[in-house]
């Protein structure tokens, strides 16, 4: 019944303009056809016809939302109620005459009145927005998901007025084209990559100006931006050679998570259907170490290689080990005891096995001046506080030891050559 009194309120303010509390619910419920009877009947037009039609309206629109419930009322209601429903049956035809124009939304906005009833009058030919009436008014929701391109190279977003967009986010900066190498010749740094799911930039080998199949290094990369992504690499770069860098996706399905297992499980990553690639020219130095290794004293018994750079390339492990050096590599060695103590030195041991007829040909200790630190090809450098720099020329070879310049007994290991 309490739907009832709803509509009978409807009624009586139709043709009374009283009940003025119970209204506001009332028309919040009723159609925007009903509101502009209502309004009519509001504006106190004398036609008591009119009037009657107007408050049919509103009567008919409390049935509308009533249901099943309204239709046992009015069963009840006798014949006040009768008369009621036979002004609805009027009116449905009054509001054919006033034509749709009359009840659109622009109306019911001056009205105040409920926006909707259903979702599909809140059509805002967004196509990525959910659109819903909720509480008699429209709500238009941005689903981003919505726009999925399925490029996951994309940032799919929905605007509430231009609709779906499809942003780039995968992309490698290579500084216009040319990265310096000054550090070792090993290691490349791609300035900034950005990624849309975690992945490895690999530097790939140039193949007349596309990218070839032969890769030289790969690092992880996060999704989201990474900047200075240095990428260890499996050989030196020559000065003026053309890389390129490009992304790659990390499959979560097929081989090690975290791990390059290569282009047929890591695939390189696409935007637009396009390989996210760029291309670049590597400025070397001359002069430029190709290997790095870092050397620590244990007390004053033993030298250690605690690490090596790049991680492709592997020193030797344990105290006073033997150390194969490339032929034709330059290095860099750190010698993290100085500037205080144990200078680094590299002599001809002369096959004695110890250091007692040891000739010094490059030595670290500022008052020893190696036979060999002016040569050209070995272009020896102790200019630093604690590195030295040597290269691996023929002329270098005459040299079979490393040690240290203050305990030359214990801190000694034997020096072999190879190929690369
Ligand atoms: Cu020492």
């Amino acid at each position: 019944m309490g739907m009832w009194r709803v509509a009978a309120c409807g009624l009586m303010l139709a043709l009374f303009g009283g009940c003025e509390l119970v209204v506001d619910f009332d028309r919040s419920r009723i159609p925007e056809g009903g509101m502009d009877a209502g309004e009519d009947a509001g504006t106190g037009e004398v036609d008591a016809g009119d009037d009657e039609m107007d408050a049919g309206e509103d009567m008919d629109a409390a049935m509308e939302d009533a249901g099943e419930d309204m239709d046992a009322a009015m069963e009840d209601a006798g014949e006040d109620m009768d008369a009621a429903v036979d002004d609805a049956g009027m009116d449905d035809a009054g509001s054919e005459d006033a034509g749709p124009e009359d009840a659109g939304p622009e109306d019911a906005g001056e009205d105040a009145g409920p926006e909707c009833t259903m979702a599909s009058e809140c059509d805002d030919s967004v196509d990525c927005t959910v659109d819903a009436c909720t509480d008699g008014a429209c709500v238009n929701t941005p689903d981003d998901a919505m726009c999925d391109d399925s490029d996951e190279c994309t940032a799919d977003m929905c605007d509430m007025t231009t609709g779906c967009a499809n942003v780039p986010i995968c992309g490698v900066d290579v500084s216009a084209g040319s990265i310096m190498l000054d550090d070792l010749t090993t290691i490349v740094v791609i300035p900034e990559v950005e990624a849309a799911v975690a992945g490895f930039i690999v530097i790939h080998e140039d193949d007349a100006g596309s990218p070839g199949g032969t890769t030289i290094g790969h690092a992880p990369v996060a999704a989201g931006v990474n900047t200075d992504v240095s990428v260890d690499l499996v050989r030196r770069v020559a000065d003026g050679e053309v890389l390129h860098a490009m992304l790659h996706v990390d499959s979560t399905t097929e081989g090690t998570v975290g791990t390059y297992d290569g282009p047929g499980t890591d695939p390189p990553a696409t935007l637009d259907g396009m390989i996210v690639n760029e291309f670049f020219t590597a400025t070397v130095p001359a002069g430029t170490p190709d290997l790095e290794v870092t050397l620590e004293p244990i007390s004053t018994m033993h030298y250690e290689f605690v690490s090596s750079r790049p991680s492709t390339f592997t020193a030797p492990s344990g105290f006073d080990p033997e150390w194969t050096l490339l032929r034709g590599f330059r290095y860099r060695v750190v010698n993290d005891a100085l500037p205080f103590d144990h200078p680094f030195e590299l002599v001809s041991d002369n096959a004695d096995g110890g250091p007692m007829d040891d000739t010094e040909q490059l030595s670290q200790d500022p008052m020893t001046a190696g036979a060999l630190e002016g040569d050209m090809s070995i272009d020896w450098d102790e200019s630093d506080d604690r590195d030295v720099l040597f290269t691996v020329s023929p002329a270098f070879e005459v040299i079979d030891v490393y040690r240290c310049a203050s305990h030359t007994g214990p801190m000694r290991g034997d020096i072999v050559y190879a190929d690369f």
